[in-house]
């Protein structure tokens, strides 16, 4: 009997931004992310015969083009650990779109992990984040839960993720705030791609983000989260000056972006804990507290009527059930 693999989506913290190896996707530098409750993907694997895979998601079996990546995926895996089984893989997202939330990352952890129990590989959870970030590089952190770092590393087995704190006591609450629940029309590959290579500011960044990763790991170890969220505020917005000063410019801001920018500010500005983090789309995530998210989302609700909110809290890391 095969397990399901089950794995939940994370939000970074500090921001994975530029690839320095695009077929192994090794980042220039190294990211820290929440693995959060709630959105996550359950997949089950197993060997069929037939010399092709079959992927189904969420109950449709998934045809050529929308199959494409995760069968060049298999090949790959195949190849790294050398059996020639194909396989039938069927993943259940349970990642709303509309919850503002990108579903690589819990997708391709469960897959690496299911693939792992299937197939017998005994890997380690080490091993698990290598091979699931060969499918999507913030898949990675997805293996553990609480707080997560990515180590760049310079080949396949040295860019894995290893957990900071799995149970953090901090009461850190991230409220998903939905603006647009469209494709963005600049996928992170290419908006990375284009910042790494058009950017003024792309070493300032690498550098950036070597001193922030320090800086956050030191609040988290004293539990200080407005400390996490200042410096996770800061680190996205200077992710986001990277695509403003790419050439051609680009932006994923909607105008509602700003807006809660502005509106997380004045809350601030009122002694309400919040802090924004923003990925590669207009949607806003803001960084609360327990004490700090009700009032958060009454006042979003009642400046920006149309927006939607999603809560999450401190995720778990690989579950096989
Ligand atoms: C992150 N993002 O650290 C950053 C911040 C978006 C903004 O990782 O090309 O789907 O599959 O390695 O992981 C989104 O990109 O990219 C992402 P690939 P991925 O979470």
């Amino acid at each position: 009997m095969t397990k399901t693999a089950r794995a939940y989506t994370n939000i970074a913290l500090i921001k994975y931004w530029g690839k320095k190896n695009k077929k192994l996707k090794l980042p220039y530098t190294n990211s820290l992310s929440l693995t959060l409750d709630k959105f996550y993907t359950d997949t089950k694997s197993s060997v069929i015969d037939n010399d092709e895979d079959i992927v189904s998601l969420n109950g449709e079996i998934l045809d050529f083009k929308k199959s494409l990546r995760i069968k060049r995926y298999l090949d790959v895996v195949r190849k790294m650990y050398d059996f020639d089984e194909h396989l039938k893989i069927e993943s259940v997202n349970h990642v709303p779109l509309s919850a503002g939330f990108a579903s690589s990352a819990s997708g391709f952890a469960a897959l690496a992990a299911s693939i792992n129990s299937t197939m017998k590989l005994n890997l380690t959870n080490r091993q698990i984040s290598t091979l699931a970030r060969n499918g999507s590089g913030s898949a990675s952190r997805s293996i553990y839960g609480g707080f997560v770092e990515w180590h760049a590393g310079n080949d396949n087995d040295s860019s894995y993720s290893e957990p900071i704190d799995e149970n953090p006591k901090t009461d850190i609450v991230l409220l998903s705030v939905v603006i647009s629940e469209a494709e963005k029309t600049i996928s992170s590959t290419n908006g990375m791609e284009l910042s790494v290579n058009t950017s003024p500011f792309y070493t300032n960044w690498s550098t950036l983000v070597a001193s922030e990763i320090i800086e956050i790991k030191q609040a988290i170890a004293q539990n200080d989260l407005q400390k996490i969220g200042e410096i996770s505020e800061h680190n996205a917005l200077s992710m986001h000056a990277l695509t403003l000063s790419a050439n051609p410019p680009f932006t994923y801001f909607a105008p509602e972006t700003i807006k809660i920018i502005q509106i997380v500010k004045a809350l601030r500005q009122k002694g309400i804990l919040a802090y924004v983090t923003i990925d590669a789309g207009p949607n806003v995530k803001i960084i609360c507290s327990n004490e700090s998210v009700n009032k958060v989302k009454n006042y979003i609700n009642e400046q920006l009527p149309k927006v939607s909110t999603f809560e999450a809290h401190i995720g778990k890391g690989i579950q096989y059930i």
